[in-house]
């Protein structure tokens, strides 16, 4: 028999089974994984604070609560896929560190600011609607402890997208002033958006070897195509804008038409000089420092058991 488990890799890709994390795998899959993971961990943590930032003013206490638990999800997708890349053998620890100093990178979206209440409403609907459409494939990912995470993490988000859609769709009802606040929102979180899905395929350095893999099962143009076309349905539904005078069906295509997103931009925003890059790492360095005394009272603990030898 063959026993290469070079071959036993490829066949196992090939034949869309799962890699688990005690096969064998590449040293590049491996790596290509723990950057994906954590990054997108590192994205569920740090995009609780443009959210965070409205639980306090939320106009009702219903609206409180509601967001309140979105935010929680959020930080559960976190340590979900924390702990799925614990499993390809770094610690949390490590990413955390690597987060903190800047030598992984989060997404983009989360360094700008949430200016309004209707902010809110305009994630919920434009980027948890894009961490959708990049995700849902991502459940059919070859790696099985990532793949399964996201299937959770999926179920989630639409809840999250729902929940923004409704606020949109509250306020684009309301006064002159609210719809004006919906507008406004699109207006800013939609090309921010729409880059979420990465560089243009062909400046996207990751995507050949990440879909032979099968990581990634679409490229980051099809993805954000698929985005672009379910919004405008929904917009229209919503009775709101979307900023692109250039937005227009293509018959033979059979897809919209529009006008991509700054990618200069996204170059900046991902090399730590967005709007709120600064902001947003400061503030998640001091909430581990302020943390310090649970991980320590949690270690002290477990130690106190395995010396008192309890499970
Ligand atoms: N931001 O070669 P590619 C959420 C980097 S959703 C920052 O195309 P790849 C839910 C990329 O890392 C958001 N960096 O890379 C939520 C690479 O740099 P590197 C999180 C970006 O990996 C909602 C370089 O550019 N979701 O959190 C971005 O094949 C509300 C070249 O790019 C995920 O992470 C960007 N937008 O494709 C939470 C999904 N785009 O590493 C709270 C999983 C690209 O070589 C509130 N990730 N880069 O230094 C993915 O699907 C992929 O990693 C892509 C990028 C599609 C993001």
């Amino acid at each position: 028999a063959d026993t290469d488990p070079q071959h036993y890799f490829t066949a196992l890709i090939e034949a869309d089974q799962k890699i688990e994390p005690r096969d064998w795998m590449p040293d590049a899959y491996r790596k290509t994984l723990i950057r994906q993971i954590a990054q997108h961990a590192h994205s569920e943590i740090i995009g609780m604070q443009p959210e965070g930032n409205w639980i306090s003013r939320a106009p009702s206490l219903g609206r409180k609560a509601i967001l309140l638990a979105k935010v929680q999800d959020e930080a559960g997708h976190g340590l979900y896929l924390y702990a799925a890349a614990e499993t390809l053998g770094v610690t949390r620890d490590e990413l955390v560190e690597l987060l903190l100093t800047g030598r992984q990178k989060y997404s983009s979206i989360f360094n700008y600011p949430t200016l309004g209440w209707a902010d809110v409403g305009a994630i919920g609907w434009l980027v948890d609607g894009a961490a959708i459409v990049n995700q849902v494939p991502l459940c059919r990912c070859s790696y099985g402890p990532y793949a399964r995470a996201m299937i959770r993490v999926c179920k989630e988000e639409s809840f999250h997208q729902r929940q923004g859609y409704e606020i949109l769709h509250r306020l684009a009802s309301g006064t002159p002033a609210q719809r004006a606040m919906a507008q406004d929102a699109v207006d800013r979180w939609w090309y921010p958006s729409l880059a979420m899905f990465g560089p243009p395929d062909t400046d996207s350095t990751h995507s050949q070897q990440s879909m032979a893999w099968k990581i990634k099962r679409f490229s980051n143009d099809d993805l954000r195509q698929r985005f672009v076309d379910m919004c405008v349905q929904q917009a229209g539904v919503l009775d709101l804008r979307l900023p692109d005078p250039d937005l227009r069906w293509n018959e033979q295509r059979q897809a919209y038409d529009y006008t991509q997103p700054d990618y200069a931009e996204l170059m900046r925003v991902i090399s730590g000089d967005g709007p709120c890059n600064r902001q947003r790492i400061d503030h998640r360095r001091r909430a581990h420092a302020d943390g310090s005394w649970v991980r320590e009272a949690a270690a002290a603990y477990t130690a106190k058991r395995q010396r008192e030898d309890r499970p």
